[in-house]
């Protein structure tokens, strides 16, 4: 039975990725931490501030931890606001996992990359494995950076680290934390409470994204594919679907006819530029099996019948 660390577990992955973690290998073997506790958020939970490496360490140590989930981060629309913060808490919290990883004998380690990590020259076609990385925000180049400090610690010291390139990730279970995504989960929440939206990006501006489950799915998956399999130790391009804002309105649209949006593009308009509308993922399907499972439609039926839950309402269909 191994212990599990999360690391950023009240965040919109985490909140999500705790529960599953749970599901599959029992309440008390995971250990969720971060710098805030989530009231939603069960089972065990330690307080961590990851950039402080013995504090990170001595949790390790004492709950005898054998697999991390490395997700806090600060993301590319906040990570704007504060550049030399985001590149100091992003660097460090990876690199202290690394090395308390390396010094702890940890076994497998998951570090989430996005889709921030192209840029210049990515926009016009689907992203390639390969395709170079020229990142346009701090976010972006944190994850690029920390990709090829994952691929180095895999090489010289035989660390079992991998890595997703997320798209936007879109879930009910919690809000989004400053990302240029954000907007495709906020949207839901407005259709749901039959209130107007004002998006920050233009309406035709398209992003790969992908829904939660499927993200928590393809992270699943990853970690349980043999070492052996798994030939990129950088970050692996996974695609769930791309739309843009108007795509997605007519899909709410479809079950509620009369919302409304309009459009008021604000400094992230400029971060979505720079990214690519859609992402090749063939290693990931060829490697370890990957397949979405949601298209716009169907996590739009998904999306709402949950939000109408949470606030009360008849639920739809699935
Ligand atoms: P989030 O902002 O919702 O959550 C991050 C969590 O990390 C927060 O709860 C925050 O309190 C915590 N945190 C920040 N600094 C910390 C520190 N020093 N010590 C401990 N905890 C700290 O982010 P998310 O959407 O859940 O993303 C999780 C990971 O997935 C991030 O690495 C992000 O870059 C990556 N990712 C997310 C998306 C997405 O669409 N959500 C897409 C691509 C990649
Ligand atoms: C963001 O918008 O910053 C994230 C991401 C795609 O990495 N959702």
């Amino acid at each position: 039975m191994r212990k599990i660390l999360v690391i950023g577990a009240s965040g919109q992955l985490g909140m999500a990725l705790v529960p599953q973690l749970q599901k599959k290998h029992g309440m008390n073997q995971v250990i969720s931490s971060d710098l805030r506790l989530d009231s939603h958020l069960n089972g065990k939970f330690e307080r961590l501030d990851a950039t402080d490496f013995n504090q990170l360490k001595e949790l390790v140590s004492d709950f005898h931890v054998e697999e991390i989930y490395h997700l806090a981060a600060i993301l590319s629309a906040k990570g704007e606001e504060f550049p030399l913060k985001t590149w100091e808490v992003n660097m460090k919290t990876l690199f202290n996992v690394l090395e308390v990883s390396r010094q702890c004998r940890i076994k497998k380690i998951f570090f989430p990359s996005s889709i921030g990590v192209f840029g210049m020259g990515a926009q016009n076609s689907k992203a390639k494995q390969l395709s170079p990385l020229h990142p346009s925000t701090v976010y972006g180049m944190s994850k690029a950076a920390g990709e090829n400090w994952c691929y180095y610690y895999f090489k010289k010291y035989g660390l079992d680290v991998r890595s997703i390139r997320y798209p936007g990730v879109i879930g009910h279970q919690s809000m989004p934390g400053g990302g240029t995504t954000d907007y495709a989960v906020d949207i839901y929440h407005h259709a749901v409470r039959e209130e107007p939206y004002e998006c920050f990006l233009d309406a035709d501006t398209i992003l790969p994204m992908i829904h939660m489950e499927d993200a928590i799915r393809a992270t699943l998956e990853l970690m349980d594919t043999p070492s052996e399999n798994i030939q990129l130790r950088t970050g692996y391009n996974v695609s769930g679907m791309s739309f843009s804002p108007q795509q997605l309105s007519q899909s709410i649209q479809k079950i509620y006819p009369h919302f409304q949006i309009n459009y008021k593009p604000d400094f992230r308009q400029i971060i979505a530029e720079s990214w690519p509308k859609s992402i090749d993922d063939s290693e990931a399907r060829k490697d370890w099996g990957w397949k979405p499972s949601f298209d716009l439609d169907s996590m739009t039926a998904s999306m709402i019948h949950h939000l109408q839950k949470q606030y009360e309402k008849e639920p739809i269909e699935e």
